[in-house]
Order: structure tokens, then C-alpha cells, then sequence
């Protein structure tokens, strides 16, 4: 094989996003394919940087995370995606990734993580693919991943189709569609004891209650989608606690419980509707980890975000805003360490 081009390199972004009708089980875990669907905002700034490159042929693929070489199964997720769209035989690859806000911690640094490296990769083998393509590589990897692709809000189709062809994220509306912020109250940026995967796939297992948790996720996109068109701030705050708080019931009654909850957690999530009973227009989410999201309309943010600054076990807040989807263009320059007449 010749050897590639390694004097430039791919630069992917895409943005975490939090989901208001949440995705908890999948029906086919070697596809990844979702029970039901999910509906969620692209958050800015929250995002992943990866840039692509190849190696001098003879070199072995390098995979990097946050400034270190990967562990085995990060490596094996990532390369496991490069396999699928890389022609073959193909040559090595670098790929290196830097998330700016913390791993694992509840924060969904895997969507906006196998966002852009979909997009990422997409560019770096010049393949063209149109977005809804984008996404089912995107969900292979990460289910929630597939609704980073797009800007604003995403709505995740579960599809139909045994391949999963059709199980992907579609755009429901562009960022600029309602001014919202996500003020994050982090209070244990630390990775999460159980992940999302085995977390979901435990609770699918053995919760009594999640044939009841997916059964209301259909009419509870509805209410989101129409809240959205409506811009309705109440109706979407109704249906957004609800998604979660029925997620985490099904995960708690799995056996044993998977609990996200701190003490903390609770104390935030009792503190929003006391604000929310004294007539500030806010809402909460948690996802698969303590941490508690905030949703108010763009004009609160600067209140809620001292509010949640001053509260005990908050050790910082991330201000966040509706964000654009992932996007990859190719820059000048070879990355360190892929050509070995250079190292
Ligand atoms: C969501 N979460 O809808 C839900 C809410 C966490 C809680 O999507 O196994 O990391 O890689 O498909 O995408 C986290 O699940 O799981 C998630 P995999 P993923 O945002």
C-alpha cells in the first residue's frame, strides 16, 4: 500500500446535549439500538475536539484521550467505529480527543465524544455521507450520540428495521428557536460507579418497572414536541422531571438498584421546586450520574446560576446554551508522531 497523505488532518467538534425525554434500554445491544426514543438540546460549550490523521504505514493506530493513549476498551470502541467506515485494507490512525468539560461524570462526554469522531471520520475517508448516515454510525457507538449530531433539539427515532438503518436522531428545531440555559450544578465531576451502558442494560434485565418506563416515553415525546413548538416553558418543565424522575425510578427498582442520586442531588432537585413554588421559571434534569442540570430561560441565567453557586455541595456550575451540531473540516499539518522520518 502507498503511504497516506500525513501532512494534514482532520479537526472534528461536536457538543455534549442533555436529554429532556430520556433514553434508558436498548432493544439490541451488538447495534445499539434503543427501546424507545429520546429527545434532547445540543449543549454549547460542552465539547469534544477530536482530530484525525493517518500514519505512516508499518505504524500501529494510536488512539488518545484527554491527552493519554487510551485503555483497551475505549480504543477498541473508537477503532471499532473506524473499522466500519474505513475502507479496507486502510492505514493506521491517529486519533485524538479532548473533551473541555469532565469524563464520564454524568456530563455525556460519549455523545458529543462519537459525534465528531462520526463526523470526523466521515471527512478523514472522504465518504460524504448524509446526516442521518452520520447518526447511526454516531448511535453505534454511543446511543446518545446520535442526537449530537444536530444542533438545537433532537429528537432519537428508535426505528423499526433489524439493521437499524432506521434508528437514528432527526432535527426538530434550530438552536435559535428558544433562548434556554442549562446552568450545570456539578457536584462530583468524578467518573460515575456504574455506567450508562450497564446501567441500562441491568435495569432492562431485572427492574419490574421498565416495560412501565418505556411505555411512557411515546406520549412523553409528544408533550415535549408540542411544549417545544409552543414554547412553552411549563409544559416542557413537566415533561422533562417526569422523564427523568421515571428513568431513575426504573433503575432503582432494578435488582440491585442502580442509584445516580447523592444526597446532594435530592437537596438540588428540592431546592428548584421551592424556587420554582416562590415563581422563578426553572426546571431540573439528572442523567446517569449526581449531577443536576438546570434549564431557565435566558434572561434568569445570571440569578439561577449565583443561586446554585451559593447552595452547599455545589463545587461549580458550567453555563450552557443551545449549540450547533458536529462538523469536521480538514486543517494543514501532520499530528506528532505519524511519520516516522519526522519522530
Ligand atoms: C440520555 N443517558 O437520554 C440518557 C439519560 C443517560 C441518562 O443516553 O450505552 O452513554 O453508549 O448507548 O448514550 C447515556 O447513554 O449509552 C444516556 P450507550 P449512552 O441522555
Amino acid at each position: 500500500m502507498q503511504n497516506p497523505e500525513l501532512n494534514r488532518h482532520v479537526v472534528a467538534s461536536a457538543h455534549a446535549n442533555i436529554a429532556l425525554v430520556k433514553y434508558w434500554g436498548k432493544r439490541d445491544k451488538k447495534l445499539n439500538l434503543p427501546c424507545a426514543g429520546s429527545l434532547s438540546l445540543t449543549l454549547s460549550p460542552l465539547t469534544t475536539r477530536t482530530e484525525l490523521a493517518f500514519r505512516a504505514v508499518g505504524l500501529d493506530d494510536l488512539v488518545e484521550i484527554d491527552g493519554t493513549e487510551a485503555d483497551a476498551r475505549a480504543r477498541q470502541r473508537v477503532l471499532a467505529l473506524v473499522e466500519r467506515v474505513a475502507p479496507a485494507p486502510r492505514p493506521p490512525v491517529h486519533i485524538r480527543s479532548v473533551n473541555d468539560f469532565p469524563t464520564a461524570a454524568g456530563l455525556a462526554s460519549s455523545a458529543s465524544a462519537f459525534a465528531a469522531l462520526s463526523v470526523g471520520c466521515d471527512r478523514l475517508f472522504e465518504l460524504n455521507s448524509d446526516v442521518a448516515h452520520l447518526s447511526v454510525l454516531a448511535r453505534l457507538g454511543s446511543g446518545s450520540a446520535a442526537r449530537s449530531l444536530f444542533g438545537g433539539f433532537a429528537e432519537m427515532k428508535p426505528g423499526s428495521a433489524s439493521d437499524g438503518s432506521d434508528a437514528h436522531a432527526v432535527a426538530l428545531f434550530p438552536k435559535d428557536h428558544w433562548p434556554l440555559s442549562v446552568v450545570i450544578a456539578v457536584v462530583d465531576a468524578g467518573p460515575k460507579p456504574v455506567g450508562s451502558t450497564d446501567g441500562m442494560e441491568h435495569t432492562r434485565l431485572t427492574s419490574p418497572y421498565f416495560a412501565a418506563w418505556v411505555d411512557t416515553v411515546a406520549a412523553d415525546l409528544e408533550a415535549a414536541k408540542s411544549a417545544l413548538r409552543d414554547r412553552d416553558f411549563k409544559a416542557l418543565g413537566q415533561v422533562a422531571e417526569r422523564s427523568c424522575l421515571q428513568m431513575h425510578a426504573s433503575a432503582m427498582a432494578a435488582d440491585p438498584g442502580v442509584l445516580y442520586f447523592r444526597g446532594v442531588t435530592l437537596d438540588l432537585i428540592a431546592q428548584v421546586r421551592r424556587w420554582r413554588a416562590a415563581g422563578w421559571p426553572v426546571f431540573f434534569t439528572v442523567d446517569a450520574g449526581p449531577n443536576v442540570k438546570v434549564f431557565c430561560p435566558a434572561e434568569s441565567t445570571a440569578t439561577v446560576e449565583t443561586a446554585l453557586q451559593a447552595l452547599p455541595g455545589v463545587q461549580r456550575t458550567i453555563r450552557c446554551v443551545p449549540g450547533s451540531g458536529a462538523v469536521a473540516q480538514w486543517a494543514e499539518g501532520s499530528l506528532p508522531g505519524n511519520n516516522p522520518t519526522f519522530v
